[in-house]
């Protein structure tokens, strides 16, 4: 018998926390990575128009350290996996750019903020795949202009990614797991709403209370390596 069963339909989504414990920085947190950089410098469109050297070096680094060998995924991405493949119905939406969800398993893994391995053109529709640094010097594969390649990352005040499939997916689950968020940034944070006017039952699985952390129905705080197979893992 699938775990968590008595749910028909269940999203989960995850944000930096869950990749904690596999060495990737937060955001927020004591030594998260806007410590040492100002969103606006890195994380918008301006900034790329601005420095697009800089924001190619921030995400250089990010991606260099997510192909060491040190990154690898943990207990709570292997659980979340394990769980998609014994229930019928479990849409994992993530705000991480990391690849951990689908290195442990997760064979449908919804990317709302995008990916650290793929590029985007500025110029044109290509979504290209990359193992390597990024440059202002790269041409783009299908139009062949020149510095429009930009990391496929949804910065701020730009649409997130497949915003119609998940909202489809919160208006109709009876279940609604929230693992390490800050519940800072929307639409992610509003989440818990629109799984709760559907009438599901709202579970947060964080290090310590979200800022939206009122809104759960249950809250367990805790590592994510403990608390998340532990919940995963529930015969309900
Ligand atoms: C652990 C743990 C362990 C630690 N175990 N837990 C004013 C009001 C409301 C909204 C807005 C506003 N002004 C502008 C907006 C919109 C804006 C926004 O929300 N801004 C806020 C700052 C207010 N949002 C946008 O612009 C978004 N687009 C948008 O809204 O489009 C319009 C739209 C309209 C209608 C419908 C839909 C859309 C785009 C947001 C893009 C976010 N991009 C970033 C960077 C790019 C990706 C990258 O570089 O990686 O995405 S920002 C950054 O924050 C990143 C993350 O995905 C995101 C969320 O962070 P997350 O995951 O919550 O991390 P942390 O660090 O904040 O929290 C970690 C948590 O884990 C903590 O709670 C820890 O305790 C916990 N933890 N260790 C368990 N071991």
């Amino acid at each position: 018998m699938a775990k968590l069963h008595k749910y028909k339909s269940i999203v989960i989504l995850t944000g930096a926390g869950i990749s904690a414990e596999s060495g990737i920085q937060t955001f927020r947190d004591q030594n998260g990575l806007w410590e040492n950089h100002r969103l606006e410098d890195v994380a918008t469109p301006e900034a790329f128009k601005r420095d697009p050297a800089l924001v190619h070096q921030f995400y250089n680094m990010r991606r260099q350290q997510l192909l060491s060998e040190a990154i690898k995924p943990n207990a709570a991405h292997i659980a979340i996996a394990e769980l998609q493949a014994s229930h019928p119905d479990v849409f994992l939406v993530t705000q991480n750019i990391d690849n951990l969800h689908e290195r442990a398993g997760s064979s449908h893994v919804h990317h709302m903020h995008g990916e650290l391995l793929k590029t985007s053109c500025t110029a044109c529709p290509h979504i290209g795949e990359t193992l390597v640094d990024l440059s202002v010097d790269d041409l783009c594969m299908a139009c062949g202009e020149s510095a429009t390649t930009r990391p496929h990352i949804v910065w701020f005040g730009e649409m997130p990614i497949e915003m119609e499939m998940i909202f489809d997916k919160l208006m109709n689950c009876d279940l609604f797991i929230s693992i390490g968020t800050s519940g800072n940034v929307y639409p992610a944070a509003g989440f818990v709403q629109e799984a709760r006017m559907a009438g599901a039952h709202t579970v947060e699985l964080n290090l310590e209370p979200s800022m939206g952390s009122s809104a759960f129905a249950e809250h367990h705080h805790g590592k994510a390596t403990d608390i998340v197979p532990q919940y995963l893992s529930k015969d309900l």
